[in-house]
């Protein structure tokens, strides 16, 4: 996957070069963008609701999901926060829905959904409206991360760093504003919220945490709110029902 997005960024450059892109970037920065870790730190449902149409290991969930009517209707049913997938192979996605999502008045923040690998990724992500982008762990140097961190800070993003083993706790030496950890694995697509709950005793005390993936009912939110998860990404359980709102809805207790 980090291979391909690699080629296809250098594709996006060729349309737009990354100096336009950047001087796009300059002209936003007075226009301010909800900031997520506060909205995850002072909300209630903690929910970040995710519009993702297909999945690699799913295959298409809701091919015809709009964009301008689904991230909308889980800001109406009480989401914290909306994740967006932009990535097109593998999840079906494209910028274009965050900017979709904003126009028909999404006015939570939008966390950018893809594999980042490139601070043109960034740009883009912030050209769109997002207030949020995910680093990977698991796709990423030490390194490279912490770079990409710092010029998404720069741009007035922030970071949720996702991570799946305790031997990637290093990265957040770096200091991302949130910490996700996925509950899937990324190279067998195993899910087992249970990783959560043991990776929740070793993430520092003050950090905003994510946990994500593979939450299927309300009272695993709960039992992830007591060990003092702030933020659940949630995105199959809500885009397989006919009502994605609706299904948000039953999670919030
Ligand atoms: C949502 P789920 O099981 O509720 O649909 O998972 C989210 O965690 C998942 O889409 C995800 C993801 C990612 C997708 C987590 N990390 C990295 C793509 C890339």
């Amino acid at each position: 996957i980090v291979a391909w997005k690699r080629l296809e960024v250098e594709r996006f450059k060729e349309t737009v070069p990354a100096t336009v892109l950047y001087n796009k970037v300059e002209s936003l920065q007075d226009v301010a963008v909800p900031s997520m870790c506060r909205a995850l730190m002072t909300s209630d449902s903690g929910i970040i609701a995710e519009f993702k149409r297909r999945s690699p290991s799913k295959g298409w969930i809701r091919e015809d999901g709009d964009a301008a009517v689904i991230p909308l209707d889980y800001q109406k049913n009480g989401a914290s926060a909306v994740s967006i997938l932009t990535d097109a192979k593998y999840f079906g996605g494209n910028d274009g829905f965050v900017q979709i999502a904003r126009q028909s008045g999404v006015t939570l923040p939008v966390l950018y959904k893809n594999f980042v690998v490139d601070e043109y990724q960034l740009f883009q992500a912030r050209v769109c409206g997002a207030s949020a982008v995910l680093l990977i762990a698991a796709a990423l140097s030490r390194y490279d991360c912490a770079m990409l961190m710092r010029t998404a800070h720069e741009i007035g993003l922030e970071v949720l760093l996702e991570i799946h083993g305790a031997e990637e706790l290093e990265y957040l030496d770096a200091e991302p504003d949130m910490c996700g950890v996925n509950n899937r694995n990324l190279g067998t697509f195993i899910t087992d919220v249970q990783n959560s709950f043991v990776l929740s005793e070793k993430l520092p005390r003050d950090i905003c945490r994510v946990s994500e993936s593979g939450i299927g009912d309300a009272a695993t939110v709960c039992r992830l709110r007591k060990v003092g998860f702030n933020g659940f990404l949630i995105g199959e359980s809500f885009m397989k029902e006919p009502l994605p709102g609706e299904a948000l809805h039953r999670f919030i207790t």
